[in-house]
Formats: C-alpha cells, sequence, structure tokens
C-alpha cells in the first residue's frame, strides 16, 4: 500500500506528482463486497471521491444549506495572516486537499512572505490536477508535490521527504468522518509522521440545531443526494452493478446525542443487484439501509479531548462569529 507507484518530475516547474496505488480495481471491489456483504449493510466514504464525487462535493458547498465551508472560510480569511507569520517556512501539507479553495487563502499569506512548500493529498486525480495547476498559475514562488493516495500511505510518503519543520491541515471537518474513538486512534498515527516543532491545524463543524445540521446534509436541490448516489454510480461503471438510482432515496438524519449526522441510502422497494465483476447478487429488503457516511460535529472542548488523548497539546482555537466552526492549532505533544 505505501509503495510508490511513481514519481514524476514534473515538466511544469516546481510541480511534482508522487501516485499510490488506492481504492480502484481490486481495492474497490473488496470494499463493496465486505460492505454488501455484511449483516449491516455499509460502504466506506472515501468511495465518494472519485473525480466526479469530487465536483459534486465542491457542489455541495456552493449550496446555501452546507454551512460549513462558509464558516471556515471566514475564519481563515480572518487568520491567514497570523498563521503565515507564525509558520513561515514550514512547509504545508494537507489531508484531503479537494479543490484547496480555502486553503488558498492562506497559501497568498505564506506566498507573500516568501517561496512555499505546499503537499496536497487526496485520492481524485483531478482535484489535484486542478488545485495544483491554478496555484502553480497564481503563485510563482510555490512548489507543489502533489499526492494522490489515501492519508496514511500519502503522510508516509510525504514524511520520507520532509524538508523542515512541517503544518499539517486537516481542514473541512474531514475529521468528523471518525468517530471518537477512531479520530483519536487516526491521531496517534497522525501523531507519529511528526516531529516537535511541526504543528497540526485542524478544522471542525460544531454541533448544532437539528433544523441547520439535517438540510446541510439534505439540500433542496438535492445535491447532497446525487453525491451519495455517486457510490452506486461508481459500483455501475467500474464493478458493472446494476444498481437502479430511483430505487434509492438518501437520508441523513441527526443523532443529537451522538453529535452525527449518519448518510444512507435507503431502498425504496424489496430488490436484488447484480455486482458482476464480484460475481455476487446482493439483496436489499424494502426499506433496508446501506451506511455510507458518518458526519460527527465536535465542539472546540470535545475537540481538545480527542487532540489530548491523540498526542496533541492545544495551543489555541479560532472560532466563526456564529460559533459553527472551530480551527484548532495543535502541536504534538511531548
Ligand atoms: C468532507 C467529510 C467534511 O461530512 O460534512 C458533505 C462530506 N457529506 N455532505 C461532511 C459531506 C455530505 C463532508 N466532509
Amino acid at each position: 500500500m505505501d509503495d510508490t507507484i511513481g514519481i514524476e518530475p514534473s515538466t511544469d516547474l516546481g510541480w511534482e506528482r508522487i501516485t499510490l496505488e488506492h481504492d480502484d480495481g481490486p481495492d474497490l471491489a473488496d470494499a463493496v463486497s465486505t460492505g454488501l456483504g455484511a449483516a449491516s449493510k455499509t460502504l466506506p466514504c472515501h468511495l465518494f471521491y472519485d473525480d466526479e464525487g469530487s465536483l459534486i462535493f465542491e457542489e455541495i458547498c456552493a449550496t446555501p444549506e452546507y454551512y460549513p465551508t462558509r464558516a471556515e472560510r471566514t475564519i481563515l480569511e480572518r487568520d491567514a495572516e497570523k498563521l503565515a507569520e507564525e509558520f513561515a517556512g514550514y512547509e504545508i501539507v494537507e489531508l484531503g486537499s479537494g479543490s484547496a479553495e480555502k486553503t488558498e487563502l492562506l497559501l497568498a499569506a505564506f506566498c507573500e512572505r516568501g517561496p512555499t512548500c505546499y503537499v496536497p493529498i487526496d485520492i481524485s486525480s483531478d482535484a489535484l490536477e486542478r488545485s495544483a495547476a491554478r496555484l502553480t498559475e497564481r503563485f510563482p514562488n510555490l512548489s507543489i508535490t502533489t499526492i494522490e493516495g489515501e492519508y496514511e500511505a500519502a503522510l508516509a510518503a510525504s514524511s520520507a521527504r520532509r524538508s523542515g519543520p512541517r503544518l499539517v491541515l486537516f481542514l473541512g471537518s474531514n475529521i468528523g468522518n471518525f468517530g471518537p474513538t477512531e479520530a483519536v486512534k487516526f491521531l496517534k498515527r497522525l501523531r507519529a509522521h511528526l516531529v516537535p516543532g511541526d504543528a497540526l491545524l485542524v478544522g471542525v463543524a460544531a454541533r448544532g440545531d437539528r433544523e441547520r445540521l439535517e438540510p446541510a446534509y439534505n439540500d433542496a436541490a438535492g445535491v447532497t443526494a446525487r453525491f451519495n448516489k455517486n457510490i452506486l454510480v461508481r459500483i455501475n461503471r467500474e464493478l458493472g452493478g446494476t444498481f437502479d438510482l430511483d430505487a434509492f432515496e438518501h437520508a441523513a438524519p441527526y443523532d443529537e446525542e451522538a453529535g452525527r449526522v449518519a448518510m444512507y441510502l435507503v431502498s425504496q422497494r424489496a430488490q436484488t443487484v447484480r455486482v458482476e465483476a464480484l460475481k455476487r447478487s446482493f439483496t436489499f429488503a424494502a426499506g433496508e439501509r446501506i451506511h455510507t457516511e458518518d458526519s460527527y460535529k465536535y465542539g472546540p472542548d470535545e475537540l481538545a479531548q480527542l487532540a489530548a488523548r491523540g498526542g496533541f497539546e492545544l495551543v489555541r482555537v479560532a472560532r466563526d462569529a456564529d460559533e459553527l466552526f472551530a480551527l484548532s492549532l495543535l502541536r504534538p505533544g511531548a
């Protein structure tokens, strides 16, 4: 998994691409076979982010209901200068960089001060290509190493090539895909890639009202529903699946106690779906659900606790005026 399968020194100045193996082909087949074969059907949420899914996610961020992106942007706009001053000369590594539109606010402040290295990590090669093209064009003194791969393998690859102190960005509430136990485990593994002097900036949406959260994950224009169903589209295209997209409905209830929005695809009738590449069929009862994502909300205090258990010390927290979102600056603990 963590073998580098391609390093391509760029023809474009200051841009290098690293490609690691990740979930297409056999990995996708395995994930689907295991997930749909389970008593309680589930599919891992990273399957959303093929090239098409990454574009749909950008559409979600622009819907009036999905507030986390805008809330985080207001914090970054306000704090970019301060962060650039504090971390000038650090290499910036980003987990799940996507379009890197918010990161661009930070990079502008860093590049203003001097040459900057940026290492975006994502599983969508298109998202990496588009963002790197845009950023190298805008910032002549930015050097970029894109790493296509999953978080941990990509982090390992980035660690092997580190050139100095690093600021790791884990923005956009991506940590919310982990429940508390997995979040702590993930932070511990992340901690192992950092050294004293490095820093971690985590952005996460706080707990909130059902009235705000449920529409954010079930927008009126149906973009989130399309995003959710993109998993089925992928299975149909990449594995010869026969999912009827109209026979599944998107659902995203908020569990107030857990502080979690869970996304499901709900079978609208009893049905059997064939997945040719697996030589397997899956039966669904009417109302049976496929669990496709958890999106936990963590307030700053909760995040500080998770961070402490994961081996980090909280330096400070920045919040937007409505306290919908928090950016926590962490340092690896001793
Ligand atoms: C990218 C994981 C942060 O959980 O809010 C958005 C993904 N899913 N709408 C989130 C998502 C449905 C998003 N994260």
